[in-house]
């Protein structure tokens, strides 16, 4: 039976029909009616069927290290719990949880925190993401609110993407985005990042702003708003108050002077600067590059001043509009579980709502004070202040700042207890006790996408082992402390619940209200469809914008403008580390990798931890294209594989940030990440670490393809993953075996006697190749070179599909290329269809003029269509790397 759920990665939210034979395989597809991406998915989306099975799965609790029961684990947990609070206070423990919980399990743990244990020492991993978004929202509009729907920006005539990598982390959005400007000559598309991304692509302008700049550019747009006559003088007066305060300390910023600061052609910023000022229907789409950033929370209001200032919000097609990340970055926000918030939107610091709250949960106490936010809470850990901690569905150990620091942090803790639904991730190698969380796929509850739309994750798998629904685990861990309250038995009773306290003595007052929903009965919550709260009495169907007649959520329900005075970033370069680190996401993987990381079609896009740089700086510090290239800051290194681009700034080095020691030795760029954090939001600057950039030349570079999975060193450089049909693993080697061959050999598990052997050896250039086959089929492979040059992976990669092969494939294997043009496809741009670059060039070659006829001619974007972006700089002439040398 088909069942209708959520995708669990970006938060665009799309809804997913998924089934399972009665064989159990599993296929999923786009929800045609869901409102969010009607039928469309995304290359992660399309692939979610890949990353259900339950290899790497942690399926029964553990504690320090052996296999316990239930009830010993939660006892276990419940006891060290209730003792550190005994013998320390209830600031003694804390909660480090995520985004991509659903409502209903993020719910109950703030309420076991903040209501019986009596701490606000519960914060998320939305404080590395959403936090200023969410002070910045506050600030103007009295309430965490993001005031439109997707809708606007197809009725947009100008979007202007600041700091958002949208055609890759929000790739429906963005497609929605383009397929509005396709029909409407008159929209037009701005991206402001310091990198030429593939956002640019169908973009009229993109502005290489200098990190870290932003408010300096929204300030000279605010000035020349008001300079220009552009202000909405009767929204201003009638719905604002600060306008003056804020525009003095505007005043007089020139467009020169604008361009000047943020390292832009004073052409370009007139340009951006006219569109806005001149066309009425706007939407400012921002995300990390604006968010991550020690003064994230002043962007994000010298953004939204510039729409107050010219009435632009909440109505159609017009608006900022905070894109937000995880799946459930917003369910968290509406249960209060960051550190300074309390439940429904109610704020820890008001008496009244404390009072209201614990009413609410006729519970024993309420905290009384802001609690630790991620950053310092880790810190606190450090110091022993925190003397237990239960981290939930995310995997700081990769994902903060500062990273070396934060596993220090855990190792310092006397109890750490982890859920995840893996068994080895950085974090729960670290933990005390371990608790298998079922995954998507099997849970059941609630999500809350960017636009405010409540949508459901239904189950379509059973639970696997002895796995068990977060709610579920902390409602039980809740009852062995000794707390009332948490007996529910489903998830629409916590929902219900939930729904009753946004709107208990609400009465309009507070923004999150969904009174309509607290009487569902569980029929009703079982059929939810898609609904953007508020979902009130007077709204009973939902609300798609707020804000086009004021009524903000400030005591004279008037809008706020904030005076920002620009802050450059908090650590500056330096001659010693004269680069700026820039981090975010690539196209086909997830944060930590630990579900997209199990996908070989995800893969193949990207395999190995790149740094991307200028040719300019890639020139100066004696970089190679291809090279390796070891990477320090400060606080840490790391190595990356080179890749020289002029896209990127100059000055400026990008790095993904997912690769972890699941998956990579030495590629754990948050080792290097400085801990700076916005003042306000506690949000950390992700986005701008000095760093120094140095070629790394091991002795001998290799990589090897296999069936069978490969061993991972224990040091060094090495990628390892699944991509297509084998295995494969990057290393550098320091030092040298004894015999090539005896270690090739192992490391292909080719001792058995029916293997043929391949074998090639040049000592005098440093070049070695060995394959071994098995009833003619190709069961792995090693290449080993001196340099970096080694050969096509993708080539040798498909070579596995052969089931027999032919004589010219032998020694292709044998001379490291392959013998007949057109083999080489190149680097995976189309995951869905396995599209390499080469395949694509060569089209374009034999004229296809545009991504519609690659599509027809190769069939790459016409599935999910996030390649479309990368496919279109390759008609537009970006350059195809040469193919290395053997
Ligand atoms: N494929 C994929 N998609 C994802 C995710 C994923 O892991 N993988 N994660 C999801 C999550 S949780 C999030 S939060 C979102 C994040 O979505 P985005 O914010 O779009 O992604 P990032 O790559 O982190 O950063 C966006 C851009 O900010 C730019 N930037 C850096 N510094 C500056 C600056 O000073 N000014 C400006 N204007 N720009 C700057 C970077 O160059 C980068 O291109 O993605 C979501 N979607
Ligand atoms: N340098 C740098 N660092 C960054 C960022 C950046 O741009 N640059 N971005 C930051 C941002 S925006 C974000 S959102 C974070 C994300 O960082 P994390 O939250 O640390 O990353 P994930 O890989 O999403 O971690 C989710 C974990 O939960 C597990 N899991 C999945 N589903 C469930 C479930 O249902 N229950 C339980 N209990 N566990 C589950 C997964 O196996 C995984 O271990 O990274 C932040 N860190
Ligand atoms: S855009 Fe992709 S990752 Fe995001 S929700 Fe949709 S299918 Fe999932
Ligand atoms: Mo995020």
């Amino acid at each position: 039976m088909p069942v209708k759920t959520t995708c669990p990665y970006c938060g665009v939210g799309c809804g997913v029909v998924a089934d399972r034979d009665p064989a159990g395989a599993v296929t999923v597809r786009g929800d045609p009616l869901h409102p969010a991406n009607f039928g469309r998915l995304c290359a992660k989306g399309s692939a979610l069927a890949e990353t259900v099975d339950l290899e790497g799965r942690l399926l029964e609790p553990m504690v320090n290290g052996r296999a316990a029961s239930w009830d010993a684990a939660l006892g276990h947990v419940a006891e060290g719990f209730s003792k550190a609070i005994r013998e320390h206070g209830p600031d003694a423990v804390a909660f480090y949880v995520s985004g991509q919980l659903l409502t209903e399990d993020y719910y109950v743990v703030n309420k076991l925190a903040k209501g019986f244990v009596g701490t606000a020492n519960i914060d998320t991993n939305s404080r590395l993401c959403m936090a200023s978004s969410v002070v910045g929202h506050k600030r103007a509009f009295g309430s965490d609110t993001v005031p439109g729907c997707y809708e606007d920006l197809e009725l947009a005539d100008l979007l202007v993407l600041v700091g958002s990598n949208a055609a890759w982390c929000h790739p429906i959005l963005h497609q929605r985005m383009l397929a509005a400007k396709a029909k409407n000559p008159a929209c037009r598309i701005v991206v402001i990042d310091p990198r030429r991304t593939a956002t640019c692509e169908g973009a009229d302008l993109h502005l290489p702003v200098r990190s870290g700049s932003d408010s300096v550019l929204f300030n000279g747009l605010l000035a020349y708003l008001a300079k220009n006559k552009a202000a909405d003088g009767a929204f201003v007066g009638d719905f604002t108050t600060g306008a003056e305060a804020a525009l003095a300390q505007v005043a007089g910023q020139t467009v020169a002077h604008t361009a000047d600061v943020c390292g832009l052609t004073g052409g370009a910023v007139e340009q951006f600067f006219s569109w806005f000022a001149k066309t009425e229907r706007v939407v400012t789409l921002y995300s990390q590059g604006i968010n991550q950033s020690s003064s994230g929370v002043d962007k994000v209001n010298a953004i939204i001043n510039c729409h107050l200032l010219t009435g632009r919000i909440g109505k159609p097609g017009m608006g900022p509009f905070s894109l937000t990340g995880q799946p459930n970055a917003m369910g968290g926000r509406e249960v209060g579980g960051l550190a300074n918030q309390l439940a429904a939107h109610m704020e820890i610091e008001n008496p009244r709502h404390r009072e209201l709250v614990q009413r609410f949960w006729r519970s024993p106490v309420i905290a009384g004070k802001t609690g630790l936010k991620a950053v310092e809470m880790f810190d606190a850990m450090a110091a022993g202040r925190i003397k237990a901690v239960w981290i939930m569905s995310t995997n700081p150990l990769v994902s903060l700042p500062d990273a070396t620091r934060a596993r220090a942090a855990l190792d310092a803790c006397d109890l750490v207890v982890v859920s995840d639904c893996m068994r080895n991730t950085d974090t729960t190698r670290h933990g005390h006790v371990l608790l298998p969380a079922t995954a998507w796929g099997e849970k059941d509850g609630t999500v809350t996408n960017s636009e405010r739309r409540i949508s459901r994750q239904r189950p379509f798998l059973p639970a696997p082992g002895s796995a068990r629904p977060d709610w579920r685990i902390i409602c039980d861990v809740a009852r062995r402390m000794g707390f009332s309250g948490f007996d529910y038995t489903s998830v629409a009773e916590i929902f219900r619940e939930h729904a009753s306290l946004s709107g208990f003595e609400n009465n309009g007052v507070r923004d999150f209200d969904l009174s309509a929903l607290s009487t569902l009965d569980d029929r009703a919550y079982e059929t939810l469809a898609p609904v953007q709260w508020p979902v009130t009495r007077d709204y009973p169907t939902g609300t798609p914008r707020l804000f086009e007649t004021g009524g903000f959520f400030t005591p004279d329900r008037k809008a706020r403008f904030i005076p920002v005075v620009p802050r450059p970033p908090k650590n500056p370069t330096s001659r010693e580390h004269p680069l700026i680190l820039n981090t975010g996401r690539i196209r086909d993987q997830w944060h930590t990798m630990t579900r997209t990381g199990k996908s070989p079609r995800l893969m193949m896009h990207m395999f190995e931890p790149c740094a991307e740089f200028h040719p300019e700086d890639a020139r100066k510090a004696g970089l190679d294209d291809g090279a390796l290239a070891r990477l320090s800051s400060p606080w840490g290194q790391m190595v990356a594989r080179v890749t020289v681009t002029a896209e990127q700034r100059r000055g400026c080095v990008f790095v993904p940030m997912h690769w972890n020691g699941e998956y990579a030795g030495d590629g754990l760029i948050n080792a290097l990440v400085n801990p700076a954090t916005d003042p306000i939001s506690g949000q950390p600057e992700s986005k701008h670490t000095p760093v120094k950039a140095e070629p790394y030349l091991p002795k001998w570079h290799a990589f090897i393809l296999s069936r069978y999975e490969i061993e991972r060193p224990e040091k060094g450089y090495w990628v390892s993953g699944r991509t297509g049909m084998c295995w494969r693993m990057e290393l550098a080697i320091e030092e040298r075996p004894a015999s090539w061959r005896d270690w090739a050999r192992a490391q292909l598990r080719a001792e058995q006697a029916d293997i043929e052997w391949i074998a090639y050896r040049d000592p005098s250039i440093g070049r070695y190749r060995y394959a071994s086959i098995r009833d003619g089929r190709l069961e792995g492979c090693i290449f080993i070179a001196s340099d970096h040059k080694l050969v096509s992976r993708s080539w040798l990669t498909n070579l596995f599909a052969e089931n027999s092969l032919s004589p010219k494939a032998r020694m292709s294997l044998l001379t490291g290329q392959p013998l007949e043009a057109g083999e080489d496809i190149g680097p995976i741009v189309c995951s869905c269809f396995g599209i390499g670059q080469r395949q694509i060039s060569a089209e374009i070659n034999k004229g296809a003029r545009n991504v519609e006829a690659i599509g027809q001619r190769l069939k790459a974007g016409t599935n999910c269509g996030a390649c479309k972006p990368e496919i279109g700089k390759l008609l537009n002439g970006a350059p195809v790397p040469k193919p290395l040398p053997a």
